[in-house]
């Protein structure tokens, strides 16, 4: 009997290995192969591409991240996930390694050590932050869940190892606002919106395992309005799967394409996703959001 279970435990932890490795391709990169400070390092499930050129090889593997509290040997660990609704608290974190010690060492990747970004689960109350790390590795941001729910938190960071190797990953946790949840259905797909006074488009059409190019371009009075850095590009973009939150991979392309920022989108399969553009202009940072739905 107890052979039985030591054999059975054996086949699930192989099992188990097996499925995490397919999840989760080889996400290291030697140094010195991805510089952190150019304008991204290239998360698990991407492959080599260039940007601003025509040659982009994107592999075939096109997996969603961010929906694991733990991937790649490191876990995101929250001091609390209930947050009152509508009242100002603060998140804090820390990511641990497989030895459960607090991550303290992180590349900047689009000018930020770490970016967190939250939604409620009908893809509502879109928030993009930057938390701050104290010296133990804790980090901490001001965070208000305005609306009852359940929130789903992404931490998109790269770790640096003590052997300087550096692993590009997205981590996802669930956040409660108690309350009567009333979840909105997803906006129509459109692809242009109004924030601001701003009329923000774009042109071009995801395809599912395909990293394909958007064109967004952001004007107010009938004329282009003028983009500022943000993130070390003109503007910032993520997307989310409906159905599973999936956190999809988008890479920002170096260098203004006209009057316009394209950012290169791999939609992991057909479906309905949600689409979030940060940009700034005149100091201000707004956010449009577009429902795309991929054949
Ligand atoms: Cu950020």
């Amino acid at each position: 009997m107890r052979l039985a279970l030591v054999v059975g435990g054996l086949v699930l932890a192989v099992l188990l290995g097996f499925g995490l490795g397919r999840l989760n391709p080889p996400p290291t990169t030697p140094v010195g192969a991805a510089p952190a400070t150019g304008d991204h390092t290239h998360a698990p499930g991407t492959g080599a591409h260039s940007h601003g050129g025509a040659t982009v090889d994107q592999g075939t593997t096109a997996d969603a991240a961010g929906l694991s509290v733990s991937a790649a040997g490191y876990t995101l660990t929250p001091s609390a996930v209930e947050f009152p609704v509508g009242r100002a608290g603060e998140l804090r974190f820390q990511i641990r390694d497989q030895q459960r010690r607090a991550v303290t060492r992180f590349a900047v990747v689009h000018d930020r050590p770490m970016h967190l970004i939250v939604v409620r689960r009908d893809l509502t109350g879109y928030q993009h932050l930057h938390p701050t790390m104290a010296a133990d590795g804790t980090w901490s941001v001001p965070l208000t869940l305005a609306q009852p729910g359940v929130w789903r938190a992404y931490a998109d960071f790269t770790v640096v190892a003590d052997d300087g190797r550096q692993t590009a990953t997205i981590l996802g946790v669930d956040l409660t606002a108690p309350g009567g949840y009333a979840p909105r259905p997803l906006p129509a797909p459109a692809t242009a919106t109004t924030v601001d006074g701003f009329t923000v488009s774009y042109a071009g059409s995801p395809k599912a395992g395909e990293s394909v190019p958007l064109r967004f371009q952001v004007r107010a009075d009938g004329a282009a309005a003028p983009l500022e850095p943000y993130l070390g590009a003109h503007g910032h973009l993520v997307a989310l799967r409906e159905g599973d939150l999936g956190y999809l991979h988008v890479h920002p392309q170096t260098g203004r394409d006209g009057d316009a920022v394209t950012f290169w989108l791999t939609a992991p399969g057909p479906g309905g996703y949600r689409m979030f553009l940060d940009f700034q202009v005149g100091g201000v940072v707004r956010t449009a959001a577009f429902t795309v739905t991929v054949p």
